[in-house]
């Protein structure tokens, strides 16, 4: 081989190394990680996620707790206040959130790719409530439901090295609260009426506060595999118009991928999230159930995920990415009573241009 084809050659792996990274399935992280990866410059991407939450059953502590025990055992933070019995009268048994989250990102230059999310979401949960007073008789079941746009993020992703196939970014962003803090619902109270009440937190559909969210990525693959890690979290500033925040959380998260075939990889995740408790109290919020004691939020958690990634290589799908995550949790320490968390199942529909 000469110089001049040597020098060819180079630049032909070089390119294709460029544009095979471009490609991959698992160039991108499992679908449930968010700024896991960066844009060239000029390049556009939109996106589409879904998320599906269930929660069912309760737990104190690592412990599972049943209704029944809730009812005889847990004080009523607002005993004393009128009509309100001394140990909590109503039991949330489950709960779903769905969350549709539409996505933008956009590269101005090499070392800056800007991203925007906006997301829609739906909550119900269905409770038991108990008879006045005391005792386990059961007077009936209700559910909430809230739905609405919730908060709004815009994040940088600024990267700072870039050394062969591995990466770091700089995930910094600001999550602005365009969510409703003031939802209502009727409900079931335990003297058989159905008053219409702001629902407790963790029914609400945004934070009412401007959060910080900081974080840093690590992301690097060779041949089949591909890997990365992320630390991130949600700081909120100050507190919202009904007197509270929502607790602090902190994630980490790792993965690994292997591409099974050019447009396939399949992905192994663990994610652990600490979230604090609320700070302050909604005075609207005064109800004989947990979610509306300020101390009964947080914890922590500790998923295992499975995902797989599809990348469109061909013809009409060329470029157009799918991908599936589920969690599992194998570890809650929950500041309960509190719903546990089944599953968490993210779906997605990526296209850069
Ligand atoms: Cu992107």
């Amino acid at each position: 081989m000469n110089r001049i084809q040597k020098i060819a050659l180079y630049i032909f792996i070089g390119l294709f190394s460029v544009q095979a990274y471009a490609q991959r399935p698992d160039s991108h992280a499992p679908i449930g990680v968010m700024g896991d990866h960066t844009h060239a410059k000029g390049e556009f991407m939109v996106s589409y996620r879904y998320m599906r939450m269930w929660m069912e059953g309760n737990r104190t502590g690592t412990n599972s707790i049943s209704a029944n025990e809730i009812v005889t055992t847990v004080p009523n933070r607002f005993f004393g206040n009128p009509m309100q019995p001394p140990t909590l009268r109503v039991v949330p048994t489950y709960m779903s959130m769905d969350m549709h989250m539409l996505g933008a990102m956009y590269a101005p230059t090499d070392w800056l790719t800007v991203m925007t999310m906006t997301n829609f979401i739906e909550k119900n949960m269905n409770h038991i409530t108990y008879q006045g007073g005391m005792g386990t008789n059961i007077l009936g079941n209700f559910i909430t439901q809230t739905r609405g746009l919730g908060d709004t993020r815009v994040v940088g992703l600024f990267k700072l090295l870039k050394k062969g196939n591995n990466q770091v970014h700089l995930n910094a962003g600001v999550s602005i609260p365009t969510g409703s803090l003031t939802e209502q619902d009727d409900i079931l109270t335990p003297l058989n009426t159905e008053p219409m009440v702001r629902v407790p937190y963790p029914m609400q559909i945004g934070s009412g506060t401007y959060d910080l969210l900081p974080g840093i990525t690590y992301t690097g693959f060779m041949n089949k595999i591909a890997w990365g890690a992320q630390v991130s979290g949600v700081v909120r500033m100050g507190k919202n118009d009904s007197e509270y925040a929502f607790g602090n959380k902190v994630m980490a998260t790792t993965w690994g991928s292997y591409r099974i075939q050019k447009w396939l990889s399949s992905s192994v995740r663990v994610a652990y999230e600490q979230t604090g408790k609320v700070d302050g109290i909604d005075p609207q919020i005064v109800a004989p159930v947990q979610t509306a004691n300020p101390e009964f939020l947080g914890g922590q958690r500790l998923d295992v995920a499975l995902g797989v990634n599809l990348l469109g290589i061909n013809g009409l799908t060329k470029g157009i990415r799918l991908a599936a995550e589920v969690a599992l949790p194998v570890y809650q320490n929950l500041n309960g009573p509190q719903l546990e968390t089944d599953y968490v199942v993210t779906l997605g529909v990526q296209y850069a241009f």
